[in-house]
């Protein structure tokens, strides 16, 4: 079993939008390739339906979530839905919200390490009023972020005691 690092972001925005996220990174024996992190939480005060989810560039929330830049993309690639090989690395695809607007979250990706060169630490992860539509709405800004719209809540991804 390899090593284990825990982040945390708390959630803040727009209305009543707020909520709590994890991140566990589980590290491959040895460190090589085959790690992982889960991302775990729950938000509340969504509309209804689904969310684009991502993790943005920077940590920096002065102005509340617009501050946060860009999704994460230190590979330079287009927009893309966290299944696809063209993908940020900060694509996490859609959350999704019930009639109670809860959304209950619970994703595995490979791609957003809690330390090395690609960490996600510091920087921040963001939930938008309307779906991402992964790069295949065919709309001006579906390349660039699925055309989720306004940024409603994020939070800053800290690091957390691992003990
Ligand atoms: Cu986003
Ligand atoms: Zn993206």
């Amino acid at each position: 079993m390899g090593l284990t690092v825990k982040a945390v972001a708390v959630i803040s925005g727009a209305d009543n939008v707020k909520g709590f996220i994890h991140f566990i990174q589980h590290t491959a024996a040895g460190g090589g390739e085959g790690g992982f992190t889960h991302v775990k939480g729950r938000i509340s005060g969504l509309s209804p339906g689904l969310h684009g989810f991502h993790i943005h560039a920077l940590g920096d929330t002065t102005n509340g979530c617009n501050s946060t830049g860009p999704h994460f993309n230190p590979l330079k690639k287009d927009h893309g839905s966290p299944t696809d090989e063209e993908r940020h690395v900060g694509d996490l695809g859609n959350i999704v919200a019930g009639s109670d607007g809860v959304a209950d979250i619970s994703i595995t990706d490979r791609q957003i390490p809690l330390s090395g060169q690609h960490s996600i630490l510091g920087r921040a992860v963001v939930v938008h009023a309307d779906p991402d539509d992964l790069g295949k709405g065919g709309h001006e800004l579906s390349k660039t972020t699925g055309n989720a719209g306004a940024r409603v809540g994020c939070g800053v991804i800290g690091l957390q005691s691992s003990v």
